[in-house]
């Protein structure tokens, strides 16, 4: 069938319903994968990914840095967002439009219109590296969804419920994998496990995550 009815009424075919808001948009980002790896080296070039602390004073096994208007941070005196990275003293590199037009071509293909990005951290796994379950609060809004793009080595992702203790299911997210996460996923717990060796034409021995966020 061909025409504009069939496209309208054909599912997605790589669209998947993780939960209520969350969906994942398999191989989403395929198409731009030049693009977006000179955009991750023009803007780690200008801000390394480093190694954050956490305010009880632990180092954080995935390396991050940020671009936008907006990058999130941490240190011995909390979570939050800046203007600028506090490493260099500069502000945060502008966003690729590259990455932006992505978030915002997939909230619409996930049904949230209107998304505006203000902030993108990009978060560097190497073998053994994880995120323990947490929720994503230091946002001013929680109406916008999070973007996430998942680029290199696979993982496996932790989808938890609203409460610490709910059991994570667990997400094989692989490169080019684009997810979007709102209304009532939006404030769910949620982690990755820690990173399989291996290696990855994309990015090498390592998993690239951006995640584009309305931060303000
Ligand atoms: C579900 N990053 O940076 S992205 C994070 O792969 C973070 O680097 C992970 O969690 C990573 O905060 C997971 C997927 C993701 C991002 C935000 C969410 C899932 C989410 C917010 C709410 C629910
Ligand atoms: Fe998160």
């Amino acid at each position: 069938m061909s025409g504009r009815t069939a496209d309208l009424f054909a599912p997605a075919k790589h669209r998947e319903t993780l939960a209520e808001g969350a969906m994942i948009l398999r191989g989403f980002a395929l198409d731009r994968e030049t693009a977006l790896a000179a955009a991750i080296e023009q803007v780690t070039a200008d801000t390394p990914f480093r190694h954050m602390e956490t305010p009880g004073g632990h180092r954080m096994s995935a390396a991050m840095t940020n671009c936008g208007e907006l990058g999130w941070t941490t240190d011995r005196r909390g979570y939050r967002y800046t203007r600028d990275d506090p490493e260099t003293g500069r502000p945060w590199p502008a966003m690729p439009t590259v990455f932006r037009e992505l978030a915002t071509t997939a909230a619409t293909a996930a049904g949230y219109t209107g998304f505006d990005p203000d902030a993108c951290l990009i978060n560097r796994y190497q073998p053994g590296a994880r995120m323990g379950l947490h929720q994503d609060r230091n946002e001013q809004d929680f109406d916008a969804p999070i973007v996430s793009v998942s680029l290199g080595l696979p993982a496996t992702f932790l989808f938890g419920g609203d409460r610490r203790a709910d059991r994570p299911q667990r997400v094989p997210l692989e490169h080019g994998d684009v997810a979007v996460w709102g209304a009532a996923a939006r404030l769910r717990y949620h982690g990755i496990a820690p990173l399989r060796a291996g290696s990855h034409p994309f990015a090498g021995e390592a998993r690239i995550n951006l995640t584009l966020r309305r931060a303000s």
